[in-house]
């Protein structure tokens, strides 16, 4: 049986942005546009400590933003290391449908950006700057010893599937916290933080973006699923590879989402504590605890 449409994202605040992108499932719209609108949603929302506004800063204090989005298609758009851009999604789109490029970064991605209309905006809020503060008193020497901390996993990815059963997905994040000024993800990536073929299901990838990238993690979510695993399974299998290619995963979170052809879902992870939304007409719009490898 065909359950559609179904979107799914990562961490609780999925709930508030499945709600966005059921505004639009709900009406028959596209899953692009339900996972544009989901994403902004966190993107926007300053209680959200890791994506946007609100969103914590890199060692030196300011705040950079990785973001990706893909269609039924397989069009794709990018933007990593983007400052000032309250909804890096959006930017990722306009890559994808206004430029001939997949990917943008930095000066230029912004500079894209306000000539697209975006606005310009401060995303660093007085208690991101604060927590930066805490953090920098305690570590003076970071940018020079630096180490991948697991405080702060709140990337949002989101994939969905429409009434049509056409798939989209979005993943959008200012990082891990206090990364190296410079660093780049796996949330812009795409096949590591995300991936989209429209003949087998989705993914997206949550957790340290190194362990992520080095298996294009979402890709191989999606390869998973391509050879029959459900995307629970593929989820799983994944997760496995990355513990396979991360000598060091016992100390770091990695979580990945998948949605089908068929609209099943699935999420898996390396460590306890990783939850995500899902939503659909049968269940309407709850958590899921992820199982993880490490009980
Ligand atoms: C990153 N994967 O920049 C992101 C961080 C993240 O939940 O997912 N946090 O590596």
């Amino acid at each position: 049986p065909l359950n559609r449409p179904v979107v799914i994202s990562t961490w609780r605040h999925g709930l508030a942005a499945n709600e966005a992108a059921w505004a639009v499932l709900s009406k028959g719209g596209r899953a692009l546009d339900a996972v544009e609108a989901g994403v902004r949603q966190s993107e926007s929302d300053p209680a959200v400590s890791s994506v946007g506004v609100g969103g914590l800063p890199d060692a030196s204090g300011e705040v950079t933003l990785d973001a990706c989005i893909m269609d039924e298609h397989g069009d794709c758009g990018s933007v990593a290391y983007l400052k000032d851009i309250e909804n890096p999604i959006t930017v990722a789109r306009m890559v994808m449908e206004q430029s001939p490029h997949v990917m943008m970064v930095g000066e230029g991605a912004k500079s894209f950006a306000l000539a697209k209309g975006m606005k310009e905006k401060n995303l660093l809020t007085p208690n991101a700057k604060e927590e930066w503060e805490k953090w920098k008193a305690k570590h003076p020497d970071a940018i020079k010893h630096w180490e991948i901390n697991i405080e702060n996993h709140d990337t949002i990815g989101m994939v969905a599937i429409d009434a049509a059963g056409n798939l989209s997905g979005a993943c959008t994040t200012s990082g891990l916290a206090w990364k190296l000024p410079g660093r780049v993800g796996d949330s812009p990536i795409i096949g590591a933080g995300l991936y989209v073929d429209n003949e087998v299901g989705a993914a997206s990838a949550t957790g340290v973006g190194e362990a992520v990238i080095r298996a294009v993690g979402s890709f191989l979510v999606v390869e998973l699923m391509r050879q029959g695993n459900s995307p629970q399974d593929a989820c799983r299998l994944a997760t496995e590879r990355v513990i396979e290619k991360n000598p060091q995963w016992k100390e770091i979170q990695v979580g990945f989402i998948a949605v089908d052809k068929r609209g099943r879902v699935g999420g898996y992870c390396i460590q306890p504590g990783f939850d995500y939304a899902v939503c659909d007409q049968a269940t309407g719009n709850r958590m899921i605890i992820a199982p993880s490898r490490i009980p």
